[in-house]
């Protein structure tokens, strides 16, 4: 029996359509900087918002209604819930999607029981993926919210706390090279702390290493292609998490020779957390090599916690595609809606409104950042203004013929700096403007 009989295929109608189970700007073949928007965008959804997601919160009961669930979360009703989200998928139109092990598939009470059931379901969710075509763009293992991870995963104080988390781990990068993922995630979890007078952080980053060092091991035994990646977030569940973002993602991979087998999953919520934007970490993962994958959301500007809010500020959406096809885009990484709907939007239908928002939002964005990379106006006034560096000093400096001695005498000189010109923050925003608000 269909769970969303009354919704039918989402298709692309145009900007001027006013149907809310339309696509306004997200038109899956159209050509933009020479591939389909669906190669470009490679949206997915989130297996454990959109499935698993009840809406409790700290203060009150869950609400969504899910009329498909049982009363008990036994394999049937996992099962017969992959099948759910497999329709939806299909119906949306979104060609990927993300899961955690225990998303999927009910945890047993002996290890050897939690596998047996995560096999039965896999066993579904790959009849699935045949029968609709929807690809897996990354599996990860939920190293958090059993009580074992009280202290942690691969960072706990407790050795067989580490081992359990590496079988549970082990397992993950099997299934996710049975359903052939483009990807495996590690989001820090609980891998961090709250109070250094009972936490050995230099023990517990070298923990964490050798995991993930277990991690490209087995992944080169088994065989699994996919790109790891690590996902920053500065704090929430512990008040320091390891991964905080880019920059400390990226020296801690350095440090322990892990950088050749990672890239980042950035997340924007996680980025405004750390008191950046997104577009800062892109860039700076970018710049490095780094970029992989996006976690698209947003937070709230009012709320300092990780609300996982659907995207849908074209000026966000626009930076961030500014960045992708800056560093040549996408792939292997995609546009993962790390979302969820509001506690109060507790109707099926609500799922769709919300992805189809988001997906639209980043259809514009892509757009509009093709067209500014197309005018080629902004890069332009980029250019001059480091033009100092071109010819000149500027060029003799870059290219390593000086030192400070050679640079006093040429102050000595000439007495003074040439005059600063301006930096037109302005006049750049009202040029973006432009894009965003054509008419
Ligand atoms: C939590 C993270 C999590 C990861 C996957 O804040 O965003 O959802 O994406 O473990
Ligand atoms: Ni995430
Ligand atoms: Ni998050």
């Amino acid at each position: 029996m269909a769970a969303f009989p009354d919704i039918p295929k989402i298709r692309y109608e145009g900007p001027d359509s006013k149907n809310p189970l339309a696509f306004r700007f997200y038109n899956e073949d159209e050509i933009v900087e020479g591939k389909t928007m669906k190669e470009q965008l490679r949206f997915s959804v989130a297996y454990w918002h959109t499935m698993r997601g009840t809406g409790s919160d700290p203060f009150g009961a869950p609400t969504m209604l899910r009329p498909w669930e049982g009363a008990q979360d036994t394999v049937d009703n996992a099962i017969r819930r992959v099948r759910v989200f497999f329709e939806f998928c299909e119906k949306l139109g979104a060609p990927f999607f993300c899961f955690h092990d225990r998303d999927i598939a009910p945890e047993g009470s002996t290890l050897a029981e939690t596998n047996r059931n995560l096999d039965a379901v896999v066993k579904v969710v790959k009849e699935e993926m045949q029968r609709t075509g929807v690809r897996l763009l990354w599996g990860t293992a939920n190293l958090f919210s059993h009580p074992r991870y009280v202290h942690g995963a691969a960072t706990s104080c407790n050795a067989d706390v580490f081992a359990y988390a590496a079988a549970q781990v082990k397992k993950a990068l099997e299934i996710t090279k049975e359903l052939d993922g483009a990807g495996y995630v590690f989001w820090g979890g609980r891998e961090g702390y709250t109070t250094l007078w009972n936490t050995d952080m230099k023990r517990e980053l070298d923990h964490l290493a050798r995991f993930l060092h277990m991690a490209v091991e087995y992944a080169k035994e088994i065989g699994f292609k996919g790109q790891f990646y690590i996902e920053p977030k500065p704090k929430e569940p512990t008040k320091h998490q390891y991964d905080f973002d880019a920059a400390a993602c990226i020296n801690f991979l350095r440090t322990y020779g892990l950088a050749p087998y990672f890239k980042l999953n950035i997340e924007t919520n996680h980025a405004t957390l750390a008191g950046h934007n997104v577009e800062h970490e892109l860039e700076y993962a970018g710049m490095q090599g780094f970029l992989g994958s996006v976690d698209a959301n947003t937070g709230d500007l009012l709320l300092g916690w990780d609300t996982d809010q659907f995207p849908t500020d074209i000026y966000l959406t626009t930076k961030i595609m500014l960045v992708f096809l800056k560093y040549g885009g996408l792939a292997p990484g995609g546009v993962n809606f790390d979302a969820k709907v509001r506690r109060e939007s507790f109707e099926p239908i609500d799922l769709f409104y919300a992805h189809i928002g988001g997906m639209d939002t980043f259809a514009k964005g892509l757009k509009i950042a093709a067209q500014i990379r197309a005018d080629g106006e902004l890069d332009r006034l980029l250019k001059e203004r480091y033009s100092s560096w071109d010819t000149g000093i500027g060029a003799e400096i870059e290219a390593g013929k000086h030192d400070f001695k050679s640079l006093e005498k040429y102050m000595l000189e000439k007495g003074e700096a040439a005059p600063n010109r301006s930096g037109r923050q302005e006049l750049i925003e009202n040029i973006v403007n432009r894009y965003i608000l054509p008419r």
